[in-house]
């Protein structure tokens, strides 16, 4: 039997953003909404503006920071690759898992496993809530909102599916924002730090780190109101760095338009003639133009697949 009593701790990614908290804090709520007061939300690293705006907003504190969940009983949210994974995490006794990204626990056997394709971990967590019929306070469903919508590109992203759409719906009839897109614009705009941050950080910020058959390939995610703005040659020559200190395979830069709807790829690596074949257009000085491409998961991801199949 487990000691009731013991504590569980519900963490995002490293480098979170608005959803991993938010689906962490809205965790917690369902847990105490059902009686179970063993959860807590804590995170793992520091947090963006935006998701700093949205709390004092919402007059909610942030959950706690703790940097090394070795030893802790763990609810991993809106992650399951070791690499997004907190410090200590090897130590760690991880029981559940809620996400909706592709899925890799390797080395973790979670009692319970919450996995579905949508847009934002909010919206599973939301579903949680609403199926259990438990209270939220409007300040936990305006956060759930905010997530949901920021992780979406306000319901416009390609991941976006039905269940993201009816779970906004809920939680609006809980916050009444009165005009959905407008708000997401809003919201964007807090997140839209990119010209005061150096190359080194834009492209380190939310950079993810893919194997395929013994191929790495890094790819940054920079979600702007305007791309076209963003220092791009600095970007690239930054990228260069990297790679001679650390080779890749490829390195991608995505600079997405969020309001656009597009993206500015840069890209450095052995292999770009691999990806102009894929892509079916010429990378010329290190960038491509990617109209309609604005997911990493949905859009790029599947590319790289396709290109390391090794057909
Ligand atoms: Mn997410």
């Amino acid at each position: 039997m487990e000691d009731i009593n013991q504590k569980i701790y519900i963490v995002g990614h490293t480098k979170p953003d608005l959803d991993a908290i938010a689906s962490a804090v809205g965790y917690q709520a369902y847990k105490e909404g059902i009686g179970d007061l063993r959860y807590k939300a804590i995170r793992c690293d520091r947090v963006n503006s935006q998701t700093e705006w949205i709390f004092k907003k919402y007059k909610t504190e942030l959950p706690p920071y703790i940097p090394n969940i070795s030893g802790m009983n763990i609810v991993l949210v809106d992650h399951t690759f070791p690499e997004n994974r907190a410090k200590g995490w090897e130590n760690a006794n991880i029981i559940e898992v809620i996400d909706h990204h592709d899925v890799k626990l390797q080395d973790i056997i979670p009692q319970k496993i919450t996995i579905r394709p949508c847009g934002s971990t909010s919206t599973l967590v939301s579903e949680k809530i609403f199926k259990s019929n438990v209270y939220i306070s409007k300040d936990t469903a305006s956060i759930l909102l905010s997530a949901i919508l920021d992780d979406t590109l306000g319901l416009k992203s390609p991941t976006t599916v039905q269940i993201d759409i009816d779970m906004t719906k809920k939680l609006n009839e809980i916050c009444n924002i009165s005009d959905l897109w407008e708000y997401s614009k809003l919201l964007f705009k807090k997140k839209d730090i990119w010209n005061q941050l150096s190359p080194r950080d834009i492209i380190e910020e939310d950079m993810r780190n893919v194997e395929f058959n013994g191929n790495w390939v890094s790819i940054s995610q920079v979600e702007t109101m305007n791309n076209r703005e963003l220092k791009k040659k600095e970007i690239i020559e930054e990228l260069e760095k990297i790679n001679i200190t650390n080779p890749f395979n490829l390195r991608l830069v995505m600079l997405t338009d969020v309001l656009k709807n597009d993206c500015i790829l840069l890209v450095v690596g052995n292999d770009i003639p691999l990806l102009e074949r894929e892509l079916n257009a010429k990378i010329v000085n290190n960038t491509v133009y990617l109209p309609n491409v604005v997911s990493r998961k949905k859009q790029i991801l599947p590319i790289l697949e396709k290109i390391y199949k090794g057909d």
